[in-house]
């Protein structure tokens, strides 16, 4: 039924300004609705407007991560490298919003603070804030669309004493935008997942001595990044419909090379070739290798051996290569890093790795770090240790649902989602790539354009039956949630302590948050979904 109450102030309200943000902006405006993106930077590009530390870029290949839904993009916009870098990917993204003409509908250096729904009228009111003023605003919407990212709340370790260093301290996601001078400075950076392996390379060539804090080793495949070669862009150019249609019939959203038999079906010679030939042509396609790798410990071994085995060639230092060596975990249940000379870098004579493992941090003080061995006295000290990935970004909101509790409330058990998209008792509020859908483990434009014309197209259908209100049904979320943890329980991901399942934030529930259906069947099944009225969700 239509809620006879007041209008608000805009049909849609969308928070953040990344991917997802300026093709929702795009795609709900071109349907007719009143749309504001609210925005805490002070451009759109989301992750890649603030992780603007020396080496970031995408181990996505650019061409596949990349915007489909307007082919003039691809015809206008030229990748230079098989992986982007950080700040070609942010011109690439303001290029979009400027060709659009976005800007004009979003609220920049804004960030939002709370927001509460109204049950009697059918509305979201959103309490805003900035950095410049302690003016808070207030704006209300009809929907709310949370296109926050699943790796935007950044984290900074439990180490005593953070607050004590008198040098530099910077987060890799919150790197300054005018850059940081490391030239004759002693650097420490602490972590090695994706952040701390790609700019570990970059800011030893910068810096005059680099020390390393690692705490579990990391396993990395080289990107073997490079201009794309003239080919492919031509393959690109001729079937780029073709190859976008298959794009969406991948598990990842990815047009890996996805190896159809078991790495335990073939011979030691045979499988040792694959991995060669996949390591030469470099990024995460060698975890496709074989079907297996991701659920099968033995077939698991020979993928992370190999990879052991490559430390050990390129480490000249064997200590140091075994420091550096993954061991206790499957290969790919903490994120593959795909990096450029990551543990060449460690023959450098200015660089030097400290195993956190050995001797632990004790303590962070004035001058630097005290393990539990000694102190080193550094004078920028870099933290590359990570997100509160998939519900940090929402939990830190307050939100108020129908009931008055809180999102962080709701979900102390962990997330509960219908399809990664809604929420029960959040009405009206859509979530992009959230907890329970494919989201990290996916192409992430696939799956942002994904979500954002399933919201596009649901909306659409709400307003042709005049209705106000949509929300998931609590038996709908324990159902897809249960599907989600089984899934994630046939495979190895639960032996490693990753992200995915909440490991690296103290007391955050340990939970597998994304869906490992694969890409394929994730969106057939929201489609099937609103083919079918919407069943698990109730709409008035
Ligand atoms: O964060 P992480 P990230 N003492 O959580 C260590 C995406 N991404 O920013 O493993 C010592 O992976 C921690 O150690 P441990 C990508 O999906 C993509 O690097 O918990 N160390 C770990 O080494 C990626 O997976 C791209 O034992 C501490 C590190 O900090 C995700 O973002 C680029 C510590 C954190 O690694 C997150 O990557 C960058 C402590 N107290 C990021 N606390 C590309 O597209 C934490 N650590 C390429």
């Amino acid at each position: 039924m239509l809620s006879q109450g007041r209008a608000p102030d805009f049909d849609v309200i969308v928070i953040g300004a990344g991917f997802a943000g300026v093709y929702l902006l795009h795609r709900l405006r071109t349907d007719g609705y009143r749309v504001r993106v609210i925005e805490a930077g002070s451009n759109v590009g989301g992750v890649w407007y603030w992780n603007t530390y020396p080496g970031a870029r995408c181990d996505v290949e650019s061409l596949q991560y990349s915007y489909s839904f307007d082919e003039n993009i691809d015809r206008e916009w030229q990748w230079s490298e098989r992986y982007a870098t950080q700040p070609e990917i942010q011109s690439y993204i303001e290029f979009v919003a400027e060709r659009f003409d976005l800007k004009r509908d979003i609220l920049f250096n804004t960030r939002v603070e709370s927001a509460a729904f109204d049950s009697a009228q059918n509305l979201w009111t959103l309490q805003t804030g900035n950095d410049q003023s302690d003016d808070s605003q207030s704006v209300t919407a009809r929907w709310v669309v949370m296109a926050t990212g699943a790796l935007s709340s950044s984290k900074m370790p439990e180490i005593d004493g953070k607050d004590d260093f008198a040098g530099t301290t910077f987060h890799t996601g919150h790197w300054p935008r005018e850059g940081v001078d490391l030239a004759g400075k002693t650097v420490a950076v602490i972590g090695t997942g994706s952040s701390g392996i790609q700019a570990i390379p970059e800011i030893a060539k910068q810096a005059a001595k680099l020390l390393v804090f690692q705490r579990t080793p990391h396993f990395s495949v080289p990107a073997q990044n490079g201009p794309i070669p003239q080919e492919w862009r031509e393959q690109w150019d001729r079937d780029r419909q073709a190859l976008r249609t298959e794009i969406l019939s991948t598990r990842s959203g990815v047009l890996y090379d996805y190896g159809q038999t078991s790495a335990l079906s073939v011979s030691d010679d045979e499988r040792q070739r694959e991995y060669e030939e996949r390591w030469a042509k470099g990024g995460t396609n060698f975890l496709y290798a074989y079907n297996d790798i991701l659920r099968d410990e033995d077939a698991n071994s020979t993928a992370a051996d190999f990879v052991r085995q490559k430390i050990r060639e390129i480490v000249k230092d064997p200590v140091t290569a075994d420091r550096l060596t993954p061991i206790g975990y499957p290969i790919g249940a903490k994120r593959i890093c795909v990096d450029t000379d990551f543990y060449a870098t460690f023959n450098r004579p200015n660089v030097t790795l400290v195993s956190v493992l050995e001797t632990p941090i004790e303590r962070i003080n004035e001058t630097g770090i005290k393990t539990s061995d000694r102190q080193y006295d550094v004078d920028v000290l870099i933290f590359a240790t990570g997100y509160d990935a998939l519900t940090g970004s929402l939990t830190r909101i307050d939100i108020r649902g129908s009931d008055g509790r809180s999102l962080k409330e709701a979900w102390s058990a962990g997330p509960y989602t219908n399809l990664g998209l809604m929420t029960a008792n959040f009405p009206n509020m859509f979530i992009v790539t959230g907890p329970g859908s494919p989201s990290v483990l996916s192409n992430m434009v696939v799956s942002i354009e994904h979500d954002a014309n399933w919201i596009g197209d649901t909306l659409n259908h709400l307003r042709q039956i005049g209705a106000t209100r949509i929300e998931a049904t609590e038996a709908s979320q324990q159902a897809w949630m249960d599907h989600v943890r089984e899934l994630a329980e046939a495979t190895l991901y639960y032996k490693g302590n990753s992200w995915y399942l909440g490991a690296n934030v103290p007391g955050k529930p340990r939970v597998f948050m994304p869906y490992l259906g694969g890409v394929d069947v994730y969106q057939a099944k929201c489609a099937e979904v609103a083919r079918n009225g919407y069943p698990g969700f109730i709409i008035d």
